[in-house]
């Protein structure tokens, strides 16, 4: 059993223990043997299921209680002295009422079960920007994702041991009753509580926890960005690397758009994935803007992940992945919508497959490193990180967003990337398919108000000497019968290449009120079946829309009262004065 030297780390275990009850202690050491003999305990146990050896070697199955297979908003808390630091978009609750109502659930609640401490780092190791913590979990099934989604164990400890700082983070899958569900942020306290799930967002808690909800708040005191994008480097044929990092809502295609394959005619060109789900964003000393992917693994959405949709991810699922709540073939290969091979026999929930319901849950998740993935990039261990040219926002919409469109600055910009609105998508529990507002995509992750943050945001441009270019995205439009009008996936490369030659100024727009958008010949379409004049329809501003859409925007932002900046009602009113 590894012990620490930390003597705040020791004390927290002793005191978690005496208070959980647990039979056993495991300090996890990260090592390898350590994750196949957990794998082992769970293949026995019937809690992992192996799959085909020969054509997923090294995949197993996990089947999720039916009832905890998303993130749970209404669940979560951030918990700061007062409601107004954690803001309307956030769930509040007193500290010591929290911690008591968690108290509570905690107790004894690991009698029978083993209590696994995992030190663990976010970052590459020994990276300036990286940050640590340790989750005290009761589940095999945590422990095991975090091996794959972090930097865990020993060498963590180490780092942990010798900085003396770390997040605290507590879960029990408990009784797994939505009742009896909460997860709760302590920011001040650097500390998180989570009760009553196994679900990854809920449970793994380096992910939303710790790298988007502690790390944003502790991000504004210390002048860097905690944000949910992914990271990507765009070569040209030259061997010039350009990188992104983008923000979209959950499920709505980072992991796609991480692993991007040029199409046929972008010869030459390559895109290097980072990071699919978080980025941490520091100015560096000479100003420039450097991001780092605090994980080291993906928890992807499965359903819709094909050969053509994703060849990179398809291929880095097919060894050495958790699946959990996919669908099994007769040949026990994991199955789901979208994979275009095999037939499904049993679905999610282990009943016979009739093709009624859906085979594998729409929020059924790959677990896997990201070294597996083909396009891995060289530098995403790098502990500077890549300086990023441009920032990317989007959302799913069905009209309104134009295929892309770029902020005419940079406060322009934070008011294109605050007013982000997407369609909801299975990822969390509650309606799927309406439009909710979802400012930089952290609606769900943002650790404080709001209000605070576009003021964070904004205060950017006195921190950079070179502002990156800001964009929006849609790959979503559809037209009035209801068809997607950009065929989207790889093919997305043309809007990255016109997007990197605006950041070069080398390239044509067309100036209108809410942006420069491309003009009909500016994007390539060669190869593609499509004339320029979808184009025009990709990017057409309906300006009553607008006006509608920047208004409500508008009001939304007064909801956060005296904490809005004046400055993004500024750039609303002067979008709204173009458009009229
Ligand atoms: C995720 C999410 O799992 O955003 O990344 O829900
Ligand atoms: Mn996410």
């Amino acid at each position: 059993m590894t012990q620490t030297t930390l003597p705040e780390l020791s004390n927290w275990v002793s005191e978690v223990a005496s208070h959980c009850n647990p039979d056993q202690i495991h300090w996890c050491d990260g090592s390898d043997a350590e994750y196949f003999s957990f794998i082992d305990q769970m293949v026995t146990t019937g809690d992992m299921i192996k799959l085909n050896d020969k054509t997923f070697p090294g995949c197993y199955l996990h089947r999720s209680d039916p009832q905890d297979v998303a993130r749970v908003e209404h669940l979560t808390y951030v918990c700061t002295e007062t409601e107004l630091e954690a803001g309307p978009n956030n769930n509040w609750m007193e500290p010591s009422k929290a911690k008591d109502m968690m108290n509570n659930f905690f107790a004894g609640c690991m009698k029978g079960r083993t209590m696994y401490v995992i030190p663990y780092c976010m970052g590459p190791l020994g990276s300036k920007f990286s940050r640590y913590g340790v989750e005290i979990t009761d589940s095999i099934y945590v422990a095991v994702n975090m091996y794959l989604m972090t930097r865990m164990g020993q060498s963590a400890l180490k780092e942990i041991e010798s900085s003396g700082s770390f997040i605290k983070g507590l879960h029990s899958t408990g009784e797994l009753d939505p009742e009896r569900r909460f997860i709760m942020h302590f920011p001040d306290e650097l500390f998180i509580m989570s009760y009553g799930s196994g679900y990854g967002g809920n449970a793994l808690l380096g992910k939303k926890c710790h790298a988007l909800r502690i790390a944003s708040h502790q991000a504004r005191t210390e002048g860097w960005l905690a944000e949910h994008m992914l990271i990507v480097g765009i070569e040209n044929p030259q061997g010039e690397v350009h990188y992104l990092a983008c923000a979209f809502p959950s499920a709505c295609g980072k992991t796609n758009l991480a692993m991007l394959i040029p199409p046929e005619e972008y010869k030459g060109w390559k895109v290097w994935t980072l990071g699919d789900d978080i980025a941490w964003l520091h100015p560096d000393e000479s100003g420039q803007l450097r991001a780092i992917n605090p994980e080291a693994g993906y928890f992807g959405v499965v359903p819709g992940t094909n050969l053509k949709t994703n060849p990179n991810a398809f291929n880095t699922i097919t060894s050495n992945t958790i699946f959990t709540n996919v669908a099994v073939t007769a040949d026990n290969e994991p199955w789901w919508e979208g994979k275009e091979t095999g037939i499904p026999i049993t679905d999610w929930l282990g009943n016979a497959f009739t093709g009624k319901k859906p085979g594998a849950h729409p929020n059924s998740r790959f677990t896997v490193s990201a070294k597996q993935n083909p396009s891995y990039s060289s530098l995403a261990e790098a502990p500077e990180g890549v300086p990023i040219s441009a920032l990317v926002f989007g959302g799913r919409r069905k009209e309104l967003a134009p295929l892309v469109y770029q902020a005419k600055d940079w406060e322009h910009g934070v008011m294109v990337a605050a007013s982000v609105a997407s369609e909801t998508t299975a990822a969390a529990t509650g309606k799927i398919g309406v439009v909710r507002r979802d400012p930089m995509a952290m609606k769900p992750f943002c650790g404080y108000n709001f209000g605070d943050y576009w003021a964070h945001w904004l205060s950017f441009s006195q921190k950079l000497s070179a502002l990156p270019k800001i964009f929006h995205v849609n790959w979503f439009r559809q037209n009035a019968s209801g068809e997607f009008l950009w065929p989207g996936f790889g093919e997305n490369m043309r809007v990255l290449e016109w997007i990197i030659s605006r950041c070069k100024d080398g390239t044509h727009a067309v100036e209108t009120p809410i942006g420069f958008v491309p003009g009909n010949n500016d994007i390539n379409l060669n190869g593609l079946n499509i004339d320029s004049s979808r184009i025009d329809e990709l990017t057409h501003i309906d300006y009553k829309q607008w006006k509608q859409e920047i208004s409500e925007f508008k009001k939304y932002l007064e909801e956060f009262g005296s904490k809005t900046p004046e400055r993004l009602l500024e750039e609303c009113d002067k979008v709204l004065a173009e458009l009229s």
